[in-house]
């Protein structure tokens, strides 16, 4: 079945969205605000047409996306995986996967949720089991100083269990996961970008995370039935303990988180203030919010006691209900009305504005900062008067990313393309000057762009080359593959005036989010230092079976292309652990090491030291082998692992 008739069949199917009914509210055009047809288009792919070339096509910028074999990219991206769990990395221009990093799923290339060293990152159950096997990774983002990014780390949600993980940018391997308690649904991050108090601390100290699903507090079995039992908190982690500092419980939910280059205040878009349990009830209000924090006011009544805790839990709880925070001089947070059910709040690089997006309306809104710090001092009114534009873009804007030079660049979901829009203009015709035209461009992506960002747009060096938009739907782009699609990543060139689309790539879905940093902001260390892991077999020679009762360590050491032992006994119902240190020094040079019926597979890089347990239960011979090829003799890198009978 051709495209073309797939959505033929899907426009009489579902109500094209341009018939939703108009709104009640004065002066809006008959797209100002959509109904339930809508969101119905939401979530199927049938909307858009199929058009080919975009609008803004031909007259763009001249960059080149071809990386010649031998060349570097100049950019990392840094990828969620969604649905794996883990994160990749991407060079770009070239869209080319250089890495996938294990972060929320057990890998049995690298042995991640199988090694004991990464089970304790992971956690485990009592029975020695790792305590989640799935994962859900949604947004990923960097450590910052000096209001760029500093390569120290890159943090990622688990949407699913309410988890964050951090990864080392020196080795691109997970080092941290806390599970926050108090939540659910975990959906946004965002590091501070400095102390919102201490001016020597002008680097990442907290990461923020936002919680969808407001759940009982605390969700033990009571309180199910009693809606006023439910809500959810917006959580502060410490960047480097990775522990939980605060909660704080608002109103409604949370979906995106910003932060300020001033670290002063964070900001949540929320698409239910109704606390709806279904979604009719969580679209039936005309105005959603962007809650701001105040980090500083949060902190010290953190430090004042000024807290509760939720049963089950230690963390200190602040009240950030609009009930409790009437009085802005002393109040903990803000909300700023939006236009219904937003989905995104993205921080200009100038360090000026949050943009929030509503996906059932066809606006942006664009709120000043200057003007929040002034509500909370009493000098604003209205959180509504920190609203300074709220131009009409197009349908279904989701995400908002920022080239350096004043524009700005949405996702239409619903629209299929990306729309170009001047920051100053539309606050001009905000202050109702007639001949400011906000949008400057539009260009058609395939199909239903999600997320997207710009080349270093987080940060204050946004440099306005690259615009990589993630489209959740790739139906005719990439040969036939059956029913599961790949998503498709869209190149755009936003050097000139118009858009222009380069190059498209592939990704297996669902990758939610990513960032783009220039390659000088990570340095990374290409070979591990023994000395690093406690537990390494040092010595070349010292590869030895010690026993202690039933408790079998065997110490292991690799050099290509023999591992330190051709042969280790244990018996039925030994305890074995195996270490495995590889002793060769040169780049690339990794050994890997499998057990057959034992279920053991892993790899060790150059100097490091890896270890696994596991019940000698099946009497025989079992050759380990090395799994990673090392050598013109790799595959005779072997020995037996022999299990005699009790
Ligand atoms: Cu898919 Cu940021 Cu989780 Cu939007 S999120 S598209
Ligand atoms: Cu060692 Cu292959
Ligand atoms: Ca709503």
């Amino acid at each position: 079945m051709s495209h073309d008739k797939h959505n033929a069949d899907k426009a009489t199917a579902e109500q094209p969205v341009q018939s939703a009914e108009p709104s009640s509210e004065q002066g809006m055009s008959r797209r100002r605000f959509l109904g339930s047809a809508a969101l119905l288009g939401l979530s199927g792919a049938g909307l858009a047409a199929c058009k080919d070339g975009g609008v803004g096509g031909g007259k763009g910028g001249a960059l080149s996306y071809e990386i010649k074999p031998g060349q570097l990219d100049e950019y990392y991206g840094l990828w969620s995986g969604g649905h794996s769990g883990e994160v990749r990395v991407l060079g770009i221009p070239s869209g080319r996967e250089i890495k996938r990093i294990p972060v929320f799923n057990p890998d049995a290339l690298t042995g991640w949720g199988h090694t004991n060293e990464s089970k304790k990152v992971l956690g485990t159950r009592p029975d020695g089991h790792l305590r989640y096997t799935t994962g859900d990774t949604h947004h990923v983002h960097a450590s910052y100083k000096d209001g760029t990014y500093d390569g120290k780390y890159a943090w990622v949600n688990d949407k699913i269990h309410g988890r964050i993980a951090r990864i080392r940018l020196e080795t691109m391997e997970c080092d941290r996961i806390t599970e926050i308690p108090n939540i659910q649904g975990f959906h946004g991050i965002f590091p501070d970008k400095r102390d919102p108090v201490d001016a020597a601390k002008n680097y990442t100290t907290r990461v923020f995370c936002g919680s969808e699903f407001h759940i009982p507090q605390p969700n033990d079995g009571s309180g199910m039935e009693d809606p006023n039992k439910y809500f959810a908190v917006f959580t502060c982690v410490d960047a480097e303990t990775m522990e939980v500092r605060w909660q704080c419980k608002v109103d409604g939910n949370m979906d995106l988180v910003a932060t300020s280059f001033d670290g002063k205040l964070a900001a949540a878009n929320q698409y239910n203030t109704e606390n709806g349990m279904i979604y009719a009830n969580m679209m039936s209000a005309e105005r959603d919010a962007c809650v701001f924090f105040n980090i500083a006011r949060i902190e010290a009544a953190v430090k004042a006691g000024k807290v509760f805790r939720i049963p089950g839990s230690n963390v200190p709880v602040v009240d950030g209900t609009k009930a409790a925070n009437k009085d802005p001089k002393t109040a903990l947070t803000c909300y700023v009305p939006v236009p219904k059910n937003p989905h995104g709040v993205n921080a200009s690089p100038d360090g000026k504005y949050f943009v929030c997006s509503g996906k059932l309306s066809p606006t942006a809104t664009v709120i000043e900062l200057v003007r929040v710090l002034d509500w909370f001092e009493g000098k604003v009114k209205d959180p509504r008067d920190t609203v300074v534009a709220e131009p009409e873009i197009g349908l279904g804007p989701l995400h908002t990313a920022f080239d350096g030079r004043g524009n700005a660049y949405t996702t239409l979901f619903l629209d299929s393309q990306i729309v170009k829009w001047n920051l100053d203009a539309a606050i001009k015709a905000f202050k109702g000057d007639k001949n400011a035209k906000a949008v400057v461009d539009r260009i058609d992506v395939h199909y239903q762009p999600g997320h997207l960002n710009a080349s270093m747009n987080e940060t204050r060096e946004a440099d306005g080359k690259w615009l990589v938009v993630g489209c959740k739907f790739s139906k005719d782009r990439y040969l036939p593959v059956g029913p599961l699609h790949p998503e498709n990543e869209v190149l755009i060139d936003i050097t000139g005036e118009k858009m222009k689309t380069v190059h498209e790539s592939p990704v297996w879905p669902e990758p939610h989010d990513f960032i783009v940093l220039k390659r000088d902001k990570i340095k990374t260390r290409q070979v591990h230092t023994m000395t690093e892991f406690p537990n390494a077999v040092k010595d070349i020679g010292g590869s030895k079976v010690v026993r202690s009762g039933k408790k079998v360590t065997v110490h292991l050491t690799s050099v290509a292309p023999a591992f330190g032992l051709n042969e280790f006994k244990v018996k039925v119902g030994d305890e074995v652990t195996v270490i495995l240190t590889n002793h060769d020094k040169v780049e690339d040079l990794a050994h890997g090491f499998a057990i057959p019926k034992y279920d053991v597979n892993f790899i060790v890089n150059p100097q490091e030291t890896k270890s696994v347990t596991f019940r000698a239960d099946k009497p025989g011979v079992y050759w380990y082998y090395c799994t990673h090829f090392c050598h013109a003799l790799h595959l005779e890198m072997r020995g037996r692992m022999m299990v005699a009978r009790a």
